[in-house]
């Protein structure tokens, strides 16, 4: 695997690595692949959390996440994945956020309250589900990169998910013209996986339409934070 960096000394030099219990095991890196989009979602939430963090490249275009010594860590073969200091693993983005939202609660990118949380919980799930997963799979479908990757790669799979990430993008459309963040007033993880989804739209050629200026006013100034650097 690629050798370690810690980016966010330089990008945020305001950056605190992790105060953690005695007892606590800690966090110790994550092998991530640098351009893949859910290893962004991470980086990004740890920026807005001012939490600095080492990090592992690998590439998954090398097929370095087949290899035996990464399925020992993690079997789903998949980035990020945040390893340990006793060589324990935790996968999935979310959880892996939901693990740094534990240790550090502020700010909170989960919800507050009740409610509040459980609207994040919501938030994050439609757009993940309804919308990231669309631009991925149209992404993997028909990008001939992912050929190798992807099988079997299915085109007109590809072409459905198109239309439905642009149908749920309408939708996603209404709430921004009404409130600042996807899940109300305060930016949240829902924010940072749209984020990601849109950038990720890029290279999967899925064309941005005309006509969605709540989401278009979201975009600008989600991307003008220093966290979008990530
Ligand atoms: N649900 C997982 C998805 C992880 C995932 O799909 N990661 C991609 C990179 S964005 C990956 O490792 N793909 C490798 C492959 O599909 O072989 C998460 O949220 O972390």
């Amino acid at each position: 695997m690629g050798g370690l960096s810690v980016r966010w000394a330089v990008n945020f030099p305001g950056r605190q690595a992790l105060k953690v219990q005695a007892s606590e095991v800690q966090a110790l890196k994550i092998i991530e692949e640098p351009r893949a989009p859910n290893p962004r979602r991470v980086r990004i939430f740890l920026a807005e959390k001012g939490i600095a963090m080492a990090y592992e490249p690998i590439s998954l275009l090398k097929h370095e996440h087949k290899s035996a010594e990464f399925r020992r860590l993690n079997p789903f073969a998949q980035v990020p994945t945040l390893v340990f200091d006793d060589g324990s693993t935790l996968t999935e983005s979310v959880a892996i956020c939901r693990y740094f939202e534990e240790m550090q609660p502020e700010p909170a990118l989960f919800g507050t309250g009740a409610r509040g949380r459980a609207e994040v919980e919501m938030w994050n799930r439609r757009v993940e589900l309804g919308f990231y997963q669309c631009v991925a799979h149209c992404f993997r479908h028909t990008h001939p990169a992912m050929a190798a990757m992807e099988q079997p790669q299915v085109a007109q799979w590809g072409e459905v998910n198109r239309g439905k990430a642009l149908e749920t993008l309408g939708l996603i459309d209404d709430i921004l013209r009404q409130r600042p963040f996807i899940a109300g007033d305060q930016l949240s993880i829902g924010d940072i996986t749209l984020l990601v989804s849109m950038d990720f739209m890029k290279p999967a050629k899925i064309e941005r339409p005309a006509g969605i200026a709540g989401v278009e006013r979201w975009y600008n100034e989600m991307a003008s934070r220093p966290s979008a650097a990530a």
